[in-house]
């Protein structure tokens, strides 16, 4: 049997070409074959979006060669591999990244103009790939690059959302939701796994059987959905490794409802099917409240249970022996979404695979790590046990029986401190009982991190403390980063190509620790002129997207001043506006002589407000409040704007980044847990305006006080100002530009009464008015280094040269060294 299958194979290989060429005259052929036989247009004639299309499915052919090389190597060297579990993956646009991660962004710019397209023309045709909210989803995307780009044998697993993330519009200053049915016009980027599919179940009841004089928990559930796989190959950069993001998608089950069709109600029974796929239809808008929605949980389990199937079905192909699970898999909780992983991987091992619970407890712990986003105890989830225990009845059981033997080792650990047991129980009594799923996160999982290093500070001082007390061997940090790739690479080539001549490699693309060479070059004055003219290629691309976009002209020799985020109070989006505010009534009431010293601004902000936070939707209608005033304000001219641009997302976000000159990270101090748009802004040579916060402070260790603009209320201060109250003084300004709010300077003021009403002393929590004084003068300190252009490029170029500890290479190497306790496995070329 083994020389037939031996002769099989050899035959199936001499019938290929070999591998797929990356030759130009290839790649033409390539994308003519897939105009004409997938996309089924004609090959003489076909348009921009189809030759995207085209060239699309050729990257795939490539992309799916070397996941398959990957695969059957990691398969054969079985090593311990990653699963990388998270309800939200922002991936944007995957054409140019792939073609650069390939190796062979050139090969095809040159095919397809002999074509006679333009390849940035073409990749211009994609949307984006929007399935998750912010900054949580954005980082796992930019984690997947480094975890292939590493040779970590790692996959991810999430949803395939049919909605991504709304597309917002502006109708009069004020945000409206579109959906976004992205897979409109095909996915080219997935591959379909027909024969890849589970059963999760839903609902029904749990019953007592006794077998072989054992008693035994059995579900019987009361719906079954269908989970197919869509299987994403992510590339590495200069590696042949190619691993996989797989997300699944409901269908209904093909078990047929035989009773209803019996009984004659056809058309009801395909109906109630139908429902199956709401599952996997949306993604939450909310990127911090999900608490409670049955929708939501079904999401969390249907996700949670098809991937942990697909996961030990893999593992009992090579294995036979639970006991090697911890050596051989490491799964991990990108936040608590995935954490009804640790009950069924429980239901798993106990129910189906009949472990004793001690065991199979023991395993849980080993395989799972988890990593919360948020600062605030208020930000985490909680799940109804009313809702949990319909929904998931056996699963129910199975927590409380977590936390009543977690409940009996921490009384004999800290006696019968009924207050700490409480707080940190699994189950919330109250008005409404509830699972708590951070505590079960922690108490299932062996390491427990912070995504700064502030951040675990916090965690352990405050949101975790008594879990903190009890096991501090468990928690650690990760300090965030992003993927140099995306985010310099493909967004700024004028700025990689800089990077690459003057340091004379191109190895800071696999190893961003080399950015420290710019160093060297700070003095440089030839350097100095060519760092200058890619800022200025980038602002005018910049400068036309917003011309298009809101009909605004905008100066290039203005200050571009960026803050682009989620909209939230915490994120203080208003201090902002009211600063610019404060700076549109100085100008006013200047005289022509100093008019003339001021540093001309275009202000520009972004970011989407979750459909239901009203305050963070009046702060949008502000700002385009404020804009209009402004803009259309001919005594002003060019000395300031002020630009709102819509539907920010992770495409818009590599034009704007990089042309930025300053971005703005304005949280209050200790509440952005850790912050990754500053990384990807300072590694585009922008200046950051900051407050001490989230991984900010890492910034200034890396970069010094010197390099950025720093300004703020310090985290240890926070709590003595806010317990202030109304007491407390802010500046006559911060009085004075809430008061042209209020009396309706820039129209409806009605309607921001209320938003007004969220920073009046006594009120502020997040502390705009005693920040005032300081953010206005760290302003005035971005005006002055701005008017002193060598300076200006000196801070700049050590920002970048600074930013390579914010690669999330470092991060993933981090993780992979001392929590997942994975090794690379590089696929031989
Ligand atoms: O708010 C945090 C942000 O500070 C952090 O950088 C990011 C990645 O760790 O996660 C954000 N959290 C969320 O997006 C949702 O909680």
């Amino acid at each position: 049997a083994i020389g037939e299958r031996r002769a099989k194979a050899e035959r199936m290989f001499s019938l290929m070409d070999g591998f797929l060429k990356n030759d130009p005259l290839t790649l033409q052929k390539d994308i003519l074959n897939h105009v004409e036989y997938t996309v089924a247009r004609s090959r003489f004639s076909f348009d921009d979006f189809e030759a995207y299309q085209a060239l699309s499915h050729s990257v795939r052919d490539r992309l799916i060669e070397r996941w398959h090389d990957t695969h059957v190597y990691v398969k054969r060297t079985k090593p311990k591999r990653l699963y990388f579990l998270s309800l939200e993956f922002l991936m944007g646009r995957s054409l140019s990244n792939s073609v650069i991660n390939l190796g062979i962004q050139d090969q095809y710019a040159e095919a397809l103009s002999q074509l006679g397209f333009e390849f940035e023309v073409v990749a211009e045709q994609e949307g984006d790939a929007a399935l998750g909210n912010g900054g949580l989803a954005r980082l796992s995307a930019c984690q997947m690059d480094s975890l292939a780009t590493l040779d970590y044998p790692a996959w991810g697993y999430g949803l395939r959302y049919e909605y991504g993330l709304f597309r917002q519009i502006i109708v009069d200053g004020f945000q409206h939701e579109q959906p976004d049915y992205w897979l409109n016009y095909g996915n080219p980027w997935e591959i379909e796994r027909i024969h890849v599919t589970y059963e999760v179940k839903f609902y029904g009841t749990v019953e007592e059987v006794e077998m072989n004089g054992e008693k035994h928990q059995v579900w019987v559930p009361g719906e079954t959905v269908e989970a197919v796989a869509y299987d994403n190959p992510i590339p590495g950069y200069g590696t042949r490794n190619t691993i996989n993001l797989r997300l699944w998608a409901a269908k209904p089950s093909n078990k047929f409802d035989l009773e209803a069709y019996n009984t004659g109600d056809y058309i009801n029974s395909v109906v109630n099917r139908q429902r199956a796929e709401t599952i996997s239809n949306v993604l939450y808008p909310d990127d911090r409240n999900h608490q409670g929605k049955e929708l939501r949980l079904k999401q969390q389990y249907f996700f949670v249970s098809a991937s942990l199937q697909d996961i030990i079905r893999r593992f009992k192909e090579a294995h036979n022996n639970f006991d090697e699970l911890p050596d051989k898999v490491a799964l991990h909780l990108n936040d608590t979404h995935p954490s009804l992983s640790i009950a069924e991987i429980m239901r798993i091992l106990v129910d189906e695979e009949h472990l004793v619970w001690n065991k199979a407890w023991d395993i849980a712990c080993k395989v799972f790590s988890f990593t919360t986003h948020t600062v605030v105890a208020e930000g985490l989830e909680k799940i109804p046990v009313d809702l949990l225990g319909s929904l998931l009845p056996r699963h129910l059981q199975i927590l409380y029986e977590i936390n009543f033997k977690f409940m009996e080792e921490l009384k004999k650990k800290i006696g019968l401190d009924y207050n700490r047991l409480s707080r940190m129980s699994i189950v919330e009594e109250g008005a409404v009982k509830s699972i708590r799923m951070a505590n079960l996160s922690i108490v299932g999982s062996h390491a427990v991190n912070g995504v700064s290093k502030l951040h675990l500070d916090t965690l352990k001082m405050n949101t975790f403390k008594d879990f903190y007390e009890l096991w501090p061997e468990k928690f650690q940090y990760k300090t965030n980063g992003v993927t140099q790739r995306r985010w310099i690479v493909v967004s700024n080539p004028s700025l990689c190509a800089l990077i690459s001549k003057w340091l004379g490699t191109e190895a800071w693309i696999r190893n961003a620790d080399l950015l420290t060479g710019l160093r060297d070059l700070v003095d440089n004055t030839d350097f100095h002129q060519e760092w200058k003219m890619v800022k200025k290629v980038n602002k005018m691309r910049l400068a036309e997207y917003i011309e298009t976009m809101s009909g605004v002209k905008v100066s290039l020799d203005a200050m571009f001043d960026v803050q682009v985020k989620r909209i939230h109070e915490y994120k203080r989006q208003l201090l902002n506006i009211l600063g610019i505010i404060h700076r549109y009534d100085c100008i006013k009431n200047m005289d022509k002589n100093d008019r003339r010293k001021v540093v001309p601004r275009v202000c520009i902000i972004g970011g989407k407000a979750a459909p239901g936070y009203e305050i963070a939707k009046k702060i949008i209608k502000l700002s385009h409040a404020v804009a209009e005033k402004i803009n259309n304000d001919t005594d002003i001219g060019d000395l300031l704007k002020l630009v709102f641009i819509p539907d920010y997302n992770v495409s818009v976000a590599e034009l704007v980044i990089p042309g930025a000159d300053l971005s703005q990270h304005l949280s209050t101090a200790g509440h952005e847990a850790s912050g990754t748009g500053s990384m990807k802004f300072m590694m585009n040579g922008c200046l950051l305006l900051a407050t001490a916060d989230g991984s900010t402070i890492e910034i200034i260790e890396e970069i010094g006080s010197d390099n950025l603009f720093l300004f703020g209320a310090k985290v240890q201060e926070v709590a003595e100002l806010r317990e202030k109250g109304s007491t407390l003084k802010v500046p006559l300004q911060f009085a004075r530009v809430l008061r042209m709010v209020r009396d309706g300077y820039f129209g409806h003021k009605d309607y921001f009464e209320s938003l007004c009403d969220t920073v009046e002393i006594g009120n502020d929590f997040y502390l705009l008015g005693p920040d005032f004084g300081s953010y206005l003068e760290a302003q005035a300190a971005a005006d002055k280094a701005f008017v002193e252009p060598e300076k200006w490029i000196k801070m700049s170029i050590l920002s970048v040269a600074g930013s390579g500890r914010f690669s999330s290479d470092r991060t993933i190497q981090d993780y992979a060294e001392r929590t997942w306790k994975i090794d690379p496995c590089r696929c031989p070329l």
